[in-house]
């Protein structure tokens, strides 16, 4: 099933295209039956009217929270634990888009709910992008590594080490997010720039938010409280143009 970037549309349009046919990126949708056209569009409007239910396909409880919170409360947001799926979902691919896109789609065939998944990397200049899709597991590939050390904390020891002595330290942060929705999928991203410091600082946040200050902020994610993080960050970007994309009716 192909993804679509679906910043410059709404929802509701991009339904109504499935339905009454049309173009979307080049593929050509030809019009549902009268009747089926009809049940998908009560079956929407019923999940309109009360707080539409979407999974949040992650392990991650930090990620959750955020999400939640940047939702609000039009969505009834649900975590794999609701779902009482413990498993560790696939993400076996060699960007993010598509890493996304397979932990959707992994949930959305196992439950049939409307869902979506974020991956997201932190991507430095100086060493060509990297960690970028192998973020989570940084510490723990390649000829330094940290086994012993818990995986956030390993990752950044790892990446102060291979940043010492360079002065260019520009990063961003960038999350893909993929959504499923009868069936269909598709995508948003959100980056934020910024550069790794030289030491880690802050107790907020998670990941490499102690190493990483937003331009043109002085503190790092990790000082910064999670009202201000959500309002600036890849994440938060991601989510407002899925938020836009779902509530854009
Ligand atoms: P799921 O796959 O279960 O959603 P995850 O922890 O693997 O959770 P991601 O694949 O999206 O999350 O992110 C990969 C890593 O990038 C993550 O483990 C963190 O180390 C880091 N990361 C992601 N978002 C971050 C953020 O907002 N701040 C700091 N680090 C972040």
């Amino acid at each position: 099933m192909a993804a679509y970037f679906c910043g410059h549309f709404s929802y509701m349009e991009f339904v109504l295209i499935l339905i009454l046919g049309g173009t979307i990126d080049g593929a050509t949708y030809n019009p549902l039956p009268f009747s089926v056209a009809v049940m998908v569009l009560e079956r929407l409007l019923i999940k309109c009217e009360c707080n539409m239910e979407i999974v949040f396909a992650t392990n991650n409880l930090h990620k959750l929270e955020e999400i939640s919170a940047l939702l609000g409360e039009n969505f009834q947001l649900l975590g794999l634990k609701d779902l009482n799926i413990s498993e560790e979902i696939p993400e076996d691919h060699a960007t993010l888009e598509e890493n996304a896109s397979q932990k959707a789609w992994y949930i959305y065939n196992r439950t049939g709910k409307s869902c979506f998944a974020d991956d997201t990397g932190l991507e430095v200049s100086a060493l060509n992008g990297a960690p970028g899709v192998y973020s989570a597991r940084y510490s723990r590939m390649g000829e330094i590594t940290f086994p012993d050390m818990k995986p956030a904390e390993g990752n950044i020891r790892k990446l102060l080490m291979e940043l010492e002595g360079v002065t260019e330290r520009e990063a961003r942060f960038r999350t893909v997010i993929a959504l499923i929705l009868n069936g269909v999928e598709c995508q948003f991203e959100g980056i934020v720039k910024g550069e790794i410091t030289l030491d880690s600082s802050g107790a907020e946040g998670f990941g490499y938010d102690p190493v990483f200050r937003p331009a043109g902020y002085h503190k790092t994610f990790a000082e910064m409280d999670l009202e201000l993080k959500n309002q600036i960050s890849h994440r938060a970007k991601a989510v407002q143009q899925l938020t836009e994309f779902l509530t854009g009716m």
